[in-house]
């Protein structure tokens, strides 16, 4: 039988035991700081505690790009493997109990073991996602498209593999199902727009009627790739349309990389979440298209803004919020657990700082067109360093206060180079 190495709570203690006495200074030194803001420190505290990410299971492995993948050591080989490292991220930052699964990727081969192999380590299942833009051997291609292409028996394929996720989505306790595809065109002519926004909606219809009443479908809008000329669902103005079209289990989800350069996205977040269809979010960060980067590494402070927008939403009780938090990261160059584990806690930090945002100044400013001051009730939050409140937060939930530290310290990363060995394959794409 072989043994699967885990990192376990006594050792995290251990590692917890060197790193808590610099943490309680900072964090005593910060609750001073705080109370001169009236804040109180245990409250934001508590809202890191309740912080919850899910962590996508295309993102435990290596990344890559059309040109190539560098597999790294130890990489996951099966959905059981990646529900192994989702354990050992929850194990360590205790905010991401939840994995969103990619079908046919993660086709399990018996949903019950699935499940319980994830019950035990503390997990279950976020939304789903299909894949209509891959091909499966003996099927019909999706290069000229699937909900939306010209054959029917294309379409009909298409809406019969997602209605398959929400099936396997029910075996697995999952309560949402996520559409992206990725339909389009690379030439002017290509597409008939509005015929094939049209066949859009015909064959949601069809899934959406398939929905389990407790259930939300998200529509998830890129501006381009794999198109490059047009792109069916290309911004969130007709996600909401098609959402609004399909009815009240229908919601628009924000993948923040699938936005042109410079779009205001907090924008769009309040506009949703104000029209009442904001699905949630697919966590990332880019410099220049989709290039699903680590979440706050090159914009933290849009990050920081799209919680302000999010948190404002959440103190105002405003109906039909209830936002999935989901991380959709392809992690090219770095261990994918680090890069995980630290994204998560930098949401968890844009969260917590947005809790800072001292609401009534900034009220105040707006009522008295105060632009200075406005802007400055918001940068007064980002500046803050919340990163005791965040280790504590871990600490007190189990988890390490410096979870890179404790990972690399654990040899994880060696442990499963030993007992998975590598499949020798020279690869390009994404996952
Ligand atoms: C498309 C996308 C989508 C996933 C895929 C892995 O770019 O963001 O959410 O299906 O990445
Ligand atoms: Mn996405």
């Amino acid at each position: 039988m072989t043994t699967h190495f885990e990192i376990d709570d006594a050792f995290i203690a251990e590692q917890n035991q060197q790193a808590k006495p610099w943490v309680q200074e900072d964090y005593d030194h910060l609750a001073g700081q705080l109370q001169r803001r009236n804040v109180d420190i245990e409250d934001l505290i508590a809202k890191a505690r309740a912080f919850r990410v899910s962590v996508p299971s295309w993102g435990v492995g290596t990344g890559g790009t059309r040109f190539a993948r560098f597999a790294g050591p130890g990489e996951p080989r099966d959905i059981y493997e990646k529900l192994e490292d989702c354990g050992a991220i929850f194990k360590l930052v205790r905010s991401t109990p939840a994995v969103s699964l990619h079908i046919p990727w993660d086709q399990p081969d018996n949903a019950a073991t699935v499940r319980d192999s994830a019950r035990m380590r503390g997990l279950h299942f976020d939304a789903m996602n299909s894949n209509t833009f891959q091909d499966q051997p003996g099927k019909l291609s999706y290069k000229f498209g699937s909900l939306t292409h010209p054959d029917a028996a294309v379409r009909r394929q298409a809406i019969a593999h997602n209605l398959e996720c929400i099936e396997i989505g029910k075996a697995l306790g999952s309560k949402a199902h996520t559409v992206w595809i990725g339909d389009g065109g690379n030439f002017p002519g290509q597409q008939h727009f509005r015929r094939a926004l049209e066949r859009y909606l015909q064959s949601m219809r069809e899934i959406y009627d398939a929905l389990p009443d407790d259930w939300r479908l998200f529509i998830e809008h890129k501006f381009y790739e794999p198109a490059f000329y047009s792109t069916v669902i290309n911004d969130w103005g007709t996600s909401y349309y098609c959402a609004r079209e399909l009815g009240p289990k229908a919601f628009c989800l924000v993948d923040l990389g699938h936005h042109a350069p410079n779009v205001n996205i907090e924008m769009i977040v309040a506009r949703l979440i104000q029209f009442g269809k904001l699905a949630g979010f697919h966590f990332n960060d880019s410099k220049y298209g989709d290039d699903d980067l680590d979440s706050g590494s090159i914009k933290p402070f849009q990050l920081f803004l799209i919680f302000n927008e999010l948190v404002d939403a959440e103190l105002n009780h405003l109906a039909n919020f209830n936002p999935a938090y989901m991380l959709d990261q392809s992690h090219n160059v770095t261990d994918p657990i680090e890069s995980l584990m630290l994204s998560a806690v930098e949401l968890t930090r844009a969260c917590v700082q947005a809790h800072l945002v001292d609401r009534a100044a900034l009220a105040d400013a707006q009522e008295k067109c105060d632009p200075l001051m406005a802007l400055e009730a918001l940068k007064h939050a980002f500046r803050a360093d919340v990163s005791p409140i965040l280790a504590m937060a871990r600490e007190r939930a189990g988890g390490a206060i410096d979870p890179i530290a404790t990972y690399r310290a654990s040899c994880y990363r060696r442990h499963k180079a030993e007992e998975r060995p590598a499949k020798q394959s020279v690869a390009a794409g994404i996952v």
